[in-house]
């Protein structure tokens, strides 16, 4: 397995995120990369690259799945936000106002903080001095991994992208994610001749952005297992009845699950999901890979073990599919970097 990572990472650093009315401490860190990455170096993962050299490629390929006008606020908001006043640069950004049922959408105001939280989904997705070069990095880093596995050179590449993306949406971002990091593997794959791309999302939160750029296409099959929405985030969506629509009507399927859930049940889903990337024939697989589903992650509500991670690695790998990973959620620190290797290293060995 390739591994492709993203220097860049620690350039976006989040300091305060909103929760239930007070900014509290980020918990999309750094640190959740780096730990990744060094358990894969410890676990005997040698094949490592950076992606710099994917730079122009990731350039082209990002307005075919994010809105032109979302890239070019991304690329800057901060330096509009430090404009507005010298002491902003002393505080990371978020939105405080939203376009609601019964607005207009068709028109993007001028004024600053209407822009983002036009673009914006909640206001726990911070945009600091260095999100958006982390981030295209991160980008490089999914475009890079699907070049390689496309290319034939690997038979599966991870794409180790800080910030997530399975959240970020054509014009949205939100849940930590700005760029949609598998969205942009699985376009990459379909240029490189894949026919039909299948991702297949197993944070635990829904991959919204993904379902939202993909839902009305018939070329990528999209599915998530994930917290059931009518009680997990990011609630509004998520849910079993989302089919897709026109050309995609049946290309998206979701599996919501009960807080509270074990491996047995979310095993089970997940034989499901695989079932539906068999059936639909995909010559190409993306895997959204969230670590939150772990029993001691912080902000989730599933309880696989360590363990299961390794199940979940060999199930995957019997797909015998060309195989991009992209790192989304998990924030236990201390059991991030083992639950990958587990996963990682139970693929490459089946
Ligand atoms: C990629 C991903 O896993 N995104 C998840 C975004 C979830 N954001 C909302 C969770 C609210 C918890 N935030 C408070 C942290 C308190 N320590
Ligand atoms: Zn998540």
């Amino acid at each position: 397995m390739r591994i492709v990572v993203n220097h860049r990472h620690a350039a976006h650093a989040g300091r305060q995120e909103m929760h239930r009315g007070r900014l509290v401490d980020c918990v999309e860190t750094p640190a959740r990369q780096d730990l990744v990455a060094q358990a894969l170096q410890a676990a005997g993962f040698s094949d490592c690259v950076t992606a710099d050299d994917a730079r122009s490629a990731t350039l082209a390929l990002l307005p075919r799945i994010h809105q032109a006008g979302y890239l070019q606020f991304l690329e800057t908001a901060w330096s509009r936000w430090c404009a507005l006043a010298p002491t902003n640069a002393a505080q990371d950004l978020l939105p405080d106002v939203w376009p609601t049922r019964g607005m207009r959408h068709d028109r993007l105001p001028a004024n600053f903080a209407a822009q983002v939280g036009y673009h914006a989904f909640d206001s726990g997705s911070p945009i600091t001095a260095g999100t958006w070069s982390a981030a295209l990095q991160g980008a490089c880093c999914a475009v890079k991994a699907a070049h390689a596995v496309a290319r034939g050179e690997v038979r599966s590449a991870l794409a180790l992208t800080r910030p997530p993306g399975h959240h970020a949406g054509p014009d949205f971002f939100g849940g930590y994610c700005f760029l949609n990091n598998a969205a942009l593997a699985a376009q990459a794959l379909r240029d490189a001749g894949a026919q039909r791309v299948a991702v297949l999302d197993i944070d635990y939160h829904h991959g919204n952005g993904t379902q939202a750029i993909f839902e009305s296409r018939g070329d990528v099959l999209t599915l998530s297992i994930h917290g059931d929405p009518q009680t997990e985030y990011p609630f509004f969506i998520g849910h079993a009845d989302e089919l897709g629509q026109g050309e995609g009507l049946g290309a998206n399927r979701n599996w919501p699950l009960p807080r509270g859930t074990g491996f047995r049940a979310w095993r089970e889903a997940l034989g499901e999901a695989i079932d539906a990337v068999r059936d639909w024939q995909a010559d190409a697989l993306v895997v959204p890979m969230g670590l939150d589903t772990f029993h001691g992650d912080p902000i989730s509500g599933f309880t696989l073990a360590t363990a299961d991670f390794n199940e979940i690695g060999a199930d995957l790998a019997a797909l015998h599919l060309p195989t991009v990973f992209t790192l989304e959620g998990g924030y236990a620190t201390s059991a991030i970097g083992e639950n990958a290797a587990e996963l990682l290293c139970a693929f490459t060995r089946s």
